[in-house]
C-alpha cells in the first residue's frame, strides 16, 4: 500500500538546456508523468501524490502559471478513465475554470482502479494550518490528531518522496501528516528522467531503515 509523494522539478532548465519555449518543456513532464504513473503501479505504489505547485508558484507570470496549469489539467485528461483522480490545496489560488475541469475530472474518474493520481496545488504548510483552522473555527471542540489528518492536503502517509531537479530542499512541499516520509533528491530534470534512474531511487529508498522514531528492531 505504498505511497509515493513525487516532486517534478525542473521544466524551466529543461526547457531552456534543449531550447525550446516553456509550453514544450511542460508538454514533457505531462506525457513523463504518465510514463511515471506506469513504472509506479508496476512496483506497487497505490496512491501518487503529485505537487502540481506550491502556493508560492502563483506569483510567476500569469504565462507561467497557465503553462504549467495546462499541462496538469492535460494529464488528468488523459488518465481519468483509467486510474482514480483527486486533487486538493489552496484551491483559493488557481483560477476556476481549472478547479472546475478538476472536479469534473475527479467525479468521472475511474474509482475502482487499483491506483490513485492525487494532486496538490497551492502547496504551503502556512496556507494549510491556516486554512485548516479558519475552516474549523468554532466547528470544533478540540482539534485531534485525526481532524488534522482528515482536513489535511496530502490524504494518505507517505512512505517516499522523490524531489527531481537537483535542489535538496522541501520548499514548501512537506507532507503534514507524514513526519517519516523517507526523502529522495534526484539531480535530473524531470522531463529527463529514465525507468533506471525511478529504479534507483526506489531501491535507495526501500533499503532505508524505518524506525519511526522507535527503537530498531530487536535493539
Ligand atoms: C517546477 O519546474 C515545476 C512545477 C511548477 C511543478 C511543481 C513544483 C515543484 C517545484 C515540484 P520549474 O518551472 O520550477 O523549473 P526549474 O526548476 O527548472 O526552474
Ligand atoms: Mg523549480
Amino acid at each position: 500500500m505504498t505511497t509515493l509523494m513525487l516532486l517534478p522539478d525542473g521544466m524551466r532548465r529543461w526547457s531552456q538546456a534543449h531550447g525550446v519555449s516553456l509550453d514544450d518543456g511542460y508538454t514533457a513532464m505531462a506525457d513523463k508523468l504518465i510514463e511515471f504513473m506506469g513504472w509506479a503501479r508496476e512496483e506497487g505504489v497505490k496512491t501518487l501524490v503529485v505537487t502540481a505547485s506550491s502556493a508560492a508558484n502563483y506569483s510567476r507570470p500569469e504565462a507561467a502559471v497557465t503553462t504549467f496549469m495546462n499541462a496538469f489539467n492535460d494529464v488528468g485528461r488523459r488518465i481519468y478513465d483509467t486510474y482514480n483522480f483527486d486533487f486538493s490545496g489552496s484551491l483559493d489560488l488557481v483560477a476556476a475554470p481549472y478547479i472546475s475541469e478538476l472536479e469534473e475530472l475527479r467525479d468521472k474518474s475511474a474509482k475502482d482502479a487499483d491506483f490513485t493520481l492525487h494532486y496538490i496545488l497551492g502547496m504551503s504548510l502556512q496556507h494549510e494550518v491556516i486554512s485548516i483552522f479558519n475552516k474549523l473555527n468554532g466547528r470544533i471542540p478540540e482539534m485531534t490528531e485525526e481532524i488534522l489528518a482528515e482536513n489535511a492536503y496530502v490524504p494518505a502517509q507517505v512512505d517516499y518522496l522523490i524531489r527531481t531537479g537537483g535542489a535538496v530542499r522541501m520548499s514548501s512541499f512537506f507532507p503534514l501528516m507524514s513526519p517519516y516520509a523517507e526523502l529522495y533528491f534526484s539531480p535530473v530534470l524531470f522531463p529527463d528522467m529514465t525507468r533506471a534512474d525511478f529504479d534507483a531511487a526506489l531501491a535507495d529508498l526501500r533499503a532505508r531503515d524505518r524506525r519511526f522514531g522507535g527503537y530498531p528492531v530487536g535493539g
